[in-house]
C-alpha cells in the first residue's frame, strides 16, 4: 500500500512503538510508503515528520534516516579498527544495508557477506532508503537470502570480523540470542576474529545482555559490552556486544589507525570508541561475571 505522504487526512497521524506492557516511543508520520507482511514479518516504511524515513519490522523500529548513522558507525567501526587486519567480513541480517555501507568504507576490506532472512526488507529497503540500500550493489558485497543461523552452521568460510545485525529476540531473530548459533559464529571466526551484535538497551532489556555475555563468555576469551545513544530506539541507550578470541577492544585499539583511515565519521571517534566501553555502574555490577577486565589505563598501548 502506498499513501502519498502529505494526503491532508495525514495531518496528525502517529506510529507508537510499544516496549512490553509499560513504555512506547511515539513518532509523528507524514503518511505510509510501503507495508508488507512477509513470510518473517511485516515490514513497513514510513515518512515521519521529524526523523526522515524510518524502517519496521513488526512495529519495531529498526531505523530513520535522521539517526541511523550512530547504530551504523558503531557496529561496524568499533571491531573495524580493532581487528588488525579485517578482510573477511559477514553480516547476519542487516538488510537495510546501512551496517555494509560502513563495512565497505574500509578499503581494507575485500569481500563482505550479508546474509539477510527477508528479501521484503532489501527490495523495502532499495526502493524507499537509498540511503542505507545504496550499498547493496558494491561490487565487494555478496548479499545472499537466506537464514543467518543455517548459514553459519553450514558454510565452510572463514571471516575475521561477523557482525550480527538483527532485530529482537522475538520471531525470526531470536535464535540470534541463543548458543547454538555462537558455537557455529565461533567456528567461523578465524583465530583473531571479532563478533559484534546488537543487544538491546540495558533500561529495558539487561536479562537479555546478562544471556547473551553468558553464552559469549563461554566461547571467547574477550567479552564486553559498550553503548551508544540515538533517538530510534526504546530509551535511546542502546548497546552491542564484543566477544573476541584474543583482541581486547581497548588494548588492541590505535587511535592513530583511526586518524590514518582518513575516514570522517558522524558519530564514532576515537574518544567515542574509548568511552563507549566505559559502563554505568547498574550495567557493570549486573554484567560483570561475564565480563572480561579492562587493561589498566596507565600500562595501555592506546
Ligand atoms: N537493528 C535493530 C535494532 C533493535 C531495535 N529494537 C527496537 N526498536 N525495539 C537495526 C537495523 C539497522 N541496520
Amino acid at each position: 500500500m502506498t499513501t502519498p505522504p502529505e494526503a491532508p487526512e495525514n495531518k496528525d497521524l502517529w506510529i507508537e512503538e510499544h516496549h512490553r506492557d509499560f513504555f512506547a516511543s511515539r513518532f509523528r508520520i507524514k503518511g505510509v510508503l510501503f507495508t508488507g507482511q512477509s513470510e518473517f514479518q511485516k515490514v513497513e516504511v514510513v515518512e515521519t515528520v521529524g526523523l526522515g524515513r524510518m524502517l519496521l519490522n513488526d512495529g519495531l523500529v529498526m531505523l530513520s534516516e535522521r539517526d541511523e548513522f550512530v547504530y551504523h558507525d558503531m557496529i561496524a567501526h568499533v571491531p573495524l579498527f580493532v581487528h588488525p587486519n579485517p578482510e573477511r567480513v559477514l553480516i547476519i541480517g542487516g538488510g537495510d544495508g546501512g551496517t555494509a555501507r560502513e563495512v565497505l568504507r574500509h578499503p581494507g576490506v575485500k569481500r563482505c557477506r550479508m546474509v539477510e532472512i527477508d528479501k521484503m526488507v532489501v527490495d523495502a529497503c532499495r526502493e524507499f532508503i537509498p540511503l542505507t540500500a545504496g550499498s547493496l550493489d558494491n561490487p565487494r558485497l555478496e548479499v545472499t537470502i537466506a537464514d543467518g543461523v543455517e548459514f553459519v552452521a553450514e558454510t565452510d568460510e572463514r571471516f575475521d570480523v561477523v557482525l550480527v545485525d538483527s532485530t529482537d529476540p522475538i520471531g525470526p531473530a531470536e535464535p540470534l540470542f541463543g548458543q547454538e548459533f555462537y558455537k557455529d559464529v565461533a567456528r567461523v571466526l578465524t583465530d583473531q576474529g571479532i563478533v559484534v551484535s546488537q543487544c538491546e538497551s540495558p533500561f529495558l532489556e539487561i536479562e537479555i545482555q546478562r544471556s547473551m555475555l553468558r553464552i559469549l563468555d563461554e566461547l571467547f576469551t574477550h567479552t564486553h559490552i559498550y553503548n551508544f545513544a540515538n533517538i530510534a530506539y526504546p530509551t535511546g541507550l542502546w548497546s552491542f556486544s564484543f566477544a573476541s578470541m584474543g583482541l581486547c577492544p581497548l588494548k588492541n585499539f590505535d587511535p592513530a589507525r583511526v586518524r590514518q583511515s582518513g575516514l570522517d565519521f558522524e558519530y564514532y571517534s576515537p574518544d567515542v570508541h574509548r568511552a563507549a566501553f566505559a559502563l554505568p555502574e547498574f550495567m557493570r555490577l549486573e554484567l560483570q561475571d561475564f565480563l572480561s577486565p579492562h587493561p589498566d589505563p596507565s600500562s595501555g598501548s592506546g
